[in-house]
């Protein structure tokens, strides 16, 4: 089955004993799992748990001591799935356990990108393009002939790490820089694409949740926001400006949700700085890297309804699946992310494709599931997700050397800013368990 981690699922009554808890995962939270139909009685998908996916009829969520204690005072009935589920993918830790192994913290990260950029002399430009509230900075790595040089050519972007317990989203852009720069020298095709374009990388996007999530708590998602309630973290995935809170299904007003929208568009600094560098470049194309379900996911997240280029928008990403299958087999479903998983607002590719149309996915990397590991990718497996996604970056960055946008800023949407609630009632985000896009 596929998993759907339902995390968006937004809040719509305030009274409930679980809200009280503030919809925060604690730092001490336990993956906790009910049955779907006890979740379905129990209305528990407005409660804005931290939902991690469904399998065997069984919803799998971290909770935090006081909603486990809300569970069982609902009477529902739980399974505590934590041993479980680090037993059967922990080999992501190093034995010291207090550093992420063979991931980059973001001081590596910051160490792997200098070498990068004193290696590559012409080739590759280090920007710091903000820094976060505690003050770490947010790196963006130019991969261009003269790249000290803006030659206004068509860029693309690869980012991860919006979420900080994604870690292996930081390695796939990562390689991606270091494997063009290695390889320009040796391949015709690599060198057609660096010297005709602005490859941009930031691995990163969310150093403070990332380092969160090494030293404190390994399931943190948002960054390190300290909210007025007293709780911590905004989703920067649902943080920008493009519908930004346009309903509460696909983002959520309380602030220890962990789909907090943030008290405004690009109010955290992590947002702004990629909108900046968004804005300064002709960027053609986008890839977001999340974990995990191996989806290729598409605009729009607010609304099912079609994108204004639907079209291309799927035949882009349905070359992109079928480049990573081709590698050795590994199946990636595609589509609409509010339809093939469910409904987001603010997230980064809604606002990147609403400027001038740019085709703006968020991929989210191996595992399928987490009884292969969920967020825990061993560290063997870095090399083998990356090199089956490979062919897909380099497809996604000719196509948008190949396939220039309108005048920006054409937009395509109503507005930037928040409005009034719509007048309909949203559905639901449906959740099909099976029916890809193929
Ligand atoms: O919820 C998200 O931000 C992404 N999933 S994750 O499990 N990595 O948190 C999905 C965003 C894609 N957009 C839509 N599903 N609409
Ligand atoms: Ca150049
Ligand atoms: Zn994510």
């Amino acid at each position: 089955m596929r998993p759907i981690k339902l995390a968006a699922f937004g809040l719509a009554a305030a009274a409930v004993v679980l809200l009280a808890c503030g919809g925060r995962a604690a730092e001490d939270g336990q993956i906790v799992s009910v049955a779907a139909r006890d979740f379905a009685s129990a209305h528990l998908s407005r409660k804005g748990l931290d939902l991690l996916m469904e399998k065997n009829g069984r919803i799998y969520l971290v909770a935090s001591p006081g909603q486990i204690a809300a569970l069982a005072a609902l009477h529902v009935a739980y399974d505590i799935e934590t041993p479980r589920f680090v037993q059967a993918a922990g080999q992501g830790l190093s034995a010291d356990g207090g550093v992420n192994g063979a991931y980059h913290s973001t001081l590596e990260l910051e160490t792997d990108l200098r070498t990068l950029e004193r290696d590559h002399p012409g080739l590759a430009s280090l920007a710091e393009i903000g820094e976060t509230l505690e003050k770490r900075k947010i790196y963006a790595l130019k991969i261009s002939d003269n790249a000290a040089v803006d030659e206004g050519e068509p860029a693309v972007l690869f980012a991860g790490c919006h979420h900080a317990r994604e870690w292996i989203s930081v390695e796939v852009p990562f390689l991606f820089g270091k494997y063009l720069l290695e390889n320009y020298a040796l391949s015709q095709e690599v060198r057609d694409l660096v010297d005709a374009s602005e490859i941009w990388i930031v691995p990163i996007a969310n150093p403070d949740g990332l380092e969160y999530s090494i030293n404190v708590y390994r399931y943190w998602r948002k960054n390190r926001r300290a909210n007025a309630d007293g709780t911590y973290g905004v989703d920067i995935n649902r943080n920008y400006g493009y519908a930004w809170g346009f309903d509460d299904l696909g983002s959520s007003r309380q602030q220890g949700s962990d789909v907090y929208r943030g008290t405004g568009p690009f109010s955290e600094p992590e947002t702004a700085a990629i909108r900046g560098l968004f804005l300064a470049h002709d960027f053609r194309a986008m890839i977001s890297f999340h974990s995990f379900a191996q989806d290729i996911l598409g605009p729009w997240g607010y609304t099912t309804d079609a994108a204004p280029t639907d079209a291309e928008l799927e035949a882009v990403a349905g070359t992109m699946a079928g480049l990573i299958a081709a590698v050795r087999g590994t199946v990636y479903l595609y589509g609409q992310g509010s339809r093939l998983l469910y409904l987001t607002n603010g997230d980064a590719v809604d606002w990147t494709y609403s400027l001038a149309g740019a085709p703006s996915y968020t991929i989210e990397l191996s595992p399928v599931d987490i009884d292969h590991g969920g967020f825990f990718n061993d560290e063997a497996a870095i090399g083998a997700i990356f090199e089956e996604t490979l062919p897909a970056m380099l497809y996604l960055t000719r196509y948008g050397i190949d396939h220039p946008l309108p005048v920006r800023p054409r937009r395509l949407v109503r507005r930037e800013q928040p409005g009034p609630p719509p007048a309909r009632k949203p559905k639901l985000a449906a959740v099909p368990s099976s029916a890809p896009v193929r």
